[in-house]
């Protein structure tokens, strides 16, 4: 009989994506390098989340690597040139999340616009029909502009289009086929929106792109959504304006240091926070699961990967 392979799970998935993995393979949870110790030169694979990625010790530490199979789009917390190096391969569940991804940049935007979180906390704290609550903002008719212009923010402008909102991009390049207006700078896109929504992967380049520059043109009226990596933006220049009112509001998702968030937000009523739950839905989390485990089956049946980055 042939043994199952030895699996490394970084960051957990749902009970029943778990159970699979243990029909296939033999599962060790990772819980620190002490404990990885004995088991390391038997680990063939490796699970983890986008946020969690493969820290540099921990992949140095595993001699007998063959893939990363990396439940989410990201790979930023991965070195994928080491990874490249040693002939590790790399998968993502790239094509399962998008909707939910971008259901959530919506769901972000609706809620600070319109004050749908703070409103919440008003009831909650007995304040109805005790103390004034101000308006909140309209959607319709209001110009969005979309930060990076891949899977997920093409399916953000879709949406935010049916809201008939004013749809503007900024990329690298202008994308063939694609009406919306192309902004080639994003302190200009920054300028012309008032909603500024982040759909750029965490990359150097991509690293503290939202600054003070973009956060002024965005100005007194404009809001900032983020849900794609909390490297993109300048946090504490965005705490700084929101505490100033530089900015109207911001939807966040996630955050540079997580599952730290910056102290001065958990006062501001004009932020919406989320604990990086973009993709958490149990729809998303059970396509990704099983995408993750596909891709750890093609590999040791000697198949190519069903979702590859390399
Ligand atoms: C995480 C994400 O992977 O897709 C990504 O890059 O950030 C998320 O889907 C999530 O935390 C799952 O672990």
């Amino acid at each position: 009989a042939t043994s199952k392979p030895d699996i490394l799970m970084i960051d957990p998935m749902p009970d029943d994506i778990t159970q699979r993995l243990a029909d296939h393979f033999t599962l060790h949870r990772y819980r620190g390098m002490d404990a990885l110790g004995p088991v390391a030169s038997s680990i063939r694979g490796v699970t983890t989340g986008g946020g969690a990625g493969l820290k540099p010790e921990i992949m140095a530490a595993l001699p007998h690597l063959e893939i990363i199979s990396v439940n989410g789009v990201g790979t930023d917390q991965i070195d994928l040139v080491e990874a490249k190096r040693r002939g590790i391969r790399v998968a993502t569940t790239q094509g399962v999340l998008d909707d939910d991804v971008a259901d959530m940049a919506i769901g972000l935007m609706i809620d600070v616009m319109r004050g749908i979180s703070a409103n919440d906390r008003f009831v909650r704290a007995g304040h109805w029909g005790k103390l004034p609550v101000p308006n909140s903002h309209a959607l319709t008719g209001k110009k969005v502009g979309i930060v990076g212009f891949g899977q997920i923010g093409s399916i953000i402008a879709e949406r935010a289009d049916a809201l008939r909102m004013a749809v503007a991009y900024y990329a690298r390049h202008r994308k063939d086929g694609v009406s919306y207006p192309y902004f080639d700078s994003i302190v200009a896109l920054a300028d012309h929106v008032d909603v500024l929504i982040l759909a750029v992967p965490g990359t150097p380049e991509t690293r503290n792109m939202v600054n003070r520059a973009v956060i002024d043109a965005l100005g007194p009226n404009g809001y900032l959504i983020n849900i794609a990596r909390g490297s993109v933006v300048d946090e504490p220049e965005l705490v700084a304006a929101l505490t100033e009112k530089r900015i109207a509001g911001a939807g966040l998702d996630v955050f540079v240091d997580e599952p730290h968030v910056p102290e001065a937000l958990l006062a501001l009523d004009n932020v919406v926070l989320q604990a990086h739950r973009g993709t958490s839905t149990v729809e998303v989390r059970t396509a990704m699961g099983h995408l993750v485990i596909d891709n750890l089956l093609a590999q040791f049946a000697g198949k190519p990967l069903l979702t590859p980055v390399i």
